[in-house]
């Protein structure tokens, strides 16, 4: 019989709204969740071979402990006490020795982040680190500092925009379904698309207009556009009075950056800058400057971003229809409680509560510390500052391939007594581990329930589609099970997933059979925004828009410090990375289909520079920066800026049980230094210099 089940999709951390309709415990399709416009009833390459991993007998298959070096793929597959009992004992000999602040868990934000977070606080460890700095942490910096809530609480109201500015923001490539089509429909309309990257992606070639900029010329862009908008008085005048605080500063500040000063710093030309000025400006407020996710990781990210922002300020965008919205959730939508959770425990009192990265503290004081800064993990295992970390739960984050300098990654995960990873495949951090403790694909597993902030805000539930097809658990389970043994089960008070859920839904006014027909509870009929002529609640101390951050003067961070040129190197290329629609960072390389669509990368390189070295399309090519090198095959084209070079991240994997990836293509943190943004913490992945030459 067929059963049709209404899940979200985890082959990327989008989670989209799915369809799944199973048929005898058989995955007959995957869909977009036709209960949700716009899903538009798709999904991407990535969500509709789903199946290829779950069917994959290359996959984890059951908890296992490692026989033989690490690395080398040898293993004995155990039961779950026995992989749970070896965790549990290495802890406390471990913990008896250097305290559980020697543990560090590391994630990719997920449904279970809660119960992660819960467990770190039961056990008594304060480092916890998610994904999201290396993924994003400038951006979270700029948007806390400006307006009080990070770039996961705003979002661009896609379908109504009439003009957006995407730098290096791959829509139409790195795609979130929703966002993607909802543009699409508003670009049928009439909405512009301003595209601006070095390297022409499928982005550029649907933008209305696209721009090639030098690598890490944005920031100067910017710069001139504020120039123009506020010479020319293009700003919304009412707003910005209203609403932004460092106005007058930040007229003193953009004085000199001309457009005639920013075009040798981004090979735009003056008179183009000044065009695109006025044009956007012509459409605002409904106008986004998107703050991007990644492209452009530079040393100075934060300060860019923050200069995506104040053009946002500056066009009033904030809270306009068509431009950037604040999320609205529970609270909004008239609840006086928000879903339930297991953090807000009182926990005991922790040792000590210095953490790993310094995140929140000495090191980066102002970056979130809900996230963490899991860049400093190989600097705090190497150098033990502030103290030894002994122990790692790698739990659906893979930090040997998901930070810059592998090589130091490496060293760094070899100096761990125990490493325990829980994983669906086996990532290259998890061909490392002591201990594997394999979870559920996403189609066999149930998961806490979402809340889904919006400008319709709603729940969404995560359902088991079909039975595991090997021995795996839902890591909400394993974490528990973990916690029973070392003497914090007392913090889990739950057996079973409807447990979960109705803890999470006890103060509220919705029924886990709520979701049983389209997979969420829709919270909002109608779109919820703010009055923006007096009803905007910005978070910031003033309540406005702080061009001049009382967030980061109050650490001693200025917030507009002067421009530093961009350096150069002679015959080098300034390495930039990025994704393609068929694979999901470090995670898919080894999919049936989708490594059938892209088995491998390649190098960008522009053709005038490529003759100069004697390098032909397809040549195998030797690449290598000061952190490490690799032999690879050139793409070389014209489209690409000259000064740049190009690779998709997530290839290069070592693992043996990975067949079909196994050293298939370059790892592109093997080459990326250790650079990174001092503010905020977050790698600097498109800054490192590599040369290229024929091998
Ligand atoms: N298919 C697919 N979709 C995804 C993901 C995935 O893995 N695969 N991952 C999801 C995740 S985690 C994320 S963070 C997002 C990422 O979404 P995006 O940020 O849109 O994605 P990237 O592919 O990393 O693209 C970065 C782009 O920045 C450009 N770039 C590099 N340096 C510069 C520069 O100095 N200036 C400018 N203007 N551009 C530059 C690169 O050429 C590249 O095209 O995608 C999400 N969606
Ligand atoms: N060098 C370099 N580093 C980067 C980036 C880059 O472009 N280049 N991009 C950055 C960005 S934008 C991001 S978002 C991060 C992402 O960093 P990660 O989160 O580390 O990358 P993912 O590929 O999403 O998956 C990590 C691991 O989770 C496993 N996994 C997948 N699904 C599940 C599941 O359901 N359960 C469990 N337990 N495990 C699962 C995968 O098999 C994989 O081993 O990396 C960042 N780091
Ligand atoms: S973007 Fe694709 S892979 Fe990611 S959640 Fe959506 S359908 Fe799944
Ligand atoms: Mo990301």
């Amino acid at each position: 019989m067929k059963k049709v089940f209404h899940t979200l999709c985890f082959m990327c951390s989008v989670r989209c709204p799915i369809e799944v309709v199973v048929e005898d415990d058989t995955v007959i399709s995957v869909r977009g969740n036709p209960h949700v416009g716009a899903m538009n009833g798709g999904v991407c390459p990535k969500g509709a071979a789903a199946v290829g991993t779950l069917n994959d007998t290359q996959r984890v298959q059951g908890p296992m402990i490692r026989t033989g070096e690490r690395g080398s793929g040898q293993w004995k597959m155990v039961s779950w006490d026995e992989a749970l009992d070896y965790t549990a004992d290495k802890c406390k000999d471990i913990f008896a020795k250097y305290g559980s602040k020697s543990a560090v868990y590391c994630e990719r934000a997920n449904l279970i982040s809660d119960i992660s977070k819960s467990f770190m606080k039961a056990i008594g460890s304060p480092n916890h680190f998610t994904h999201d700095n290396v993924c994003k942490g400038s951006i979270n910096v700029a948007c806390r500092s400006m307006i009080g809530y990070t770039d996961g609480q705003i979002n661009a109201d896609w379908g109504n925009t009439k003009h957006v500015v995407l730098y290096g923001r791959n829509i139409f490539e790195s795609v979130e379904v929703k966002a993607m089509n909802t543009f699409i429909g508003a670009m049928e309309k009439g909405a512009k698309l301003t595209y601006i990257d070095p390297r022409v992606t499928i982005t550029a070639a649907k933008a209305t207009d696209y721009k090639m900029i030098r690598p890490g010329g944005d920031l100067a862009l910017n710069y001139a556009l504020i120039h123009v908008i506020i010479k020319e008085k293009l700003y919304d005048a009412v707003y910005v009075d209203r609403w932004v605080k460092g106005f007058r500063e930040l007229c003193n500040f953009v004085e000199p950056y001309t457009p005639e000063w920013a075009e040798t710093e981004t090979d735009i030309p003056a008179a183009d800058i000044i065009k695109l000025a006025r044009e956007v400006s012509k459409d605002k407020p409904s106008v986004v400057f998107h703050y991007g996710y990644r492209g452009s990781h530079h040393p100075t990210e934060v300060y860019f971003r923050r200069s995506i922002m104040i053009l946002n300020a500056l066009m009033g965008s904030i809270e306009a229809k068509g431009g950037l919205f604040i999320k609205k959730g529970l609270k909004d939508a008239g609840y006086d409680a928000g879903l339930g959770t297991y953090s807000s425990q009182k926990f005991p009192e922790m040792a000590d509560t210095r953490r790993f990265d310094g995140c929140g503290q000495d090191k980066f004081p102002i970056a979130d510390k809900g996230h963490g800064v899991g860049f400093m993990l190989p600097h705090a295992i190497l150098n033990e500052d502030p103290y030894p970390i002994k122990v790692l739960f790698a739990f659906r984050f893979d930090p040997l391939l998901s930070n810059p300098d592998r090589g130091t990654n490496l060293k760094a995960l070899q100096k761990l007594d125990l490493i325990v990873s829980s994983d669906v495949n086996f990532g290259g951090t998890t061909d490392l581990a002591d201990v594997i403790l394999p979870e559920s694909f996403f189609l066999e597993r149930s998961d806490p329930l979402q809340m889904g902030a919006s400008l319709k805000p709603a729940i969404n539930r995560r359902v088991a589609c079909v039975k595991p097809r090997f021995d795996t658990k839902p890591l909400w389970w394993i974490v528990k099970q973990l916690a029973n043994r070392l003497g914090a089960g007392e913090f889990f008070p739950y057996e079973t997933i409807e447990d979960i859920w109705n803890h999470q839904l006890a103060d509220l006014d919705v029924n886990i059979e709520d979701f049983e027909k389209k997979g969420f509870v829709s919270l909002s009929d109608a779109p919820i925004r703010w009055d923006r002529t007096d009803g905007i609640k910005f978070k910031t101390p003033s309540g406005k828009i702080e061009v001049i951050s009382s967030m980061m003067e109050d650490a001693d961070i200025p917030s507009l410090p002067p421009y530093e040129k961009l350096d150069t190197q002679e015959g080098a290329f300034r390495m930039m990375c990025g994704r393609c629609v068929a694979h999901t960072n470090v995670m898919t390389q080894n999919n049936v289909y989708l490594n059938g669509l892209v088995p491998e990368n390649v190098v960008w390189i522009n053709d005038k520079r490529a003759q100069a070295l004697g390098i032909k399309n397809n040549d195998t090519v030797e690449v290598e920066s000061k952190a490490g090198k690799g032999q690879l095959r050139a793409f070389v084209t014209d489209m690409i800026h000259p000064e740049a070079a190009f690779m998709l991240h997530g290839f290069g994997h070592t693992e043996a049980g990975s067949k079909r990836s196994y050293n298939r293509g370059v790892a592109d943190a093997t080459l990326q230094e250790r650079l990174y943004d001092k503010v905020s913490g977050s790698p600097a992945l498109d800054h490192t210099w590599i040369t290229v030459r024929p091998v």
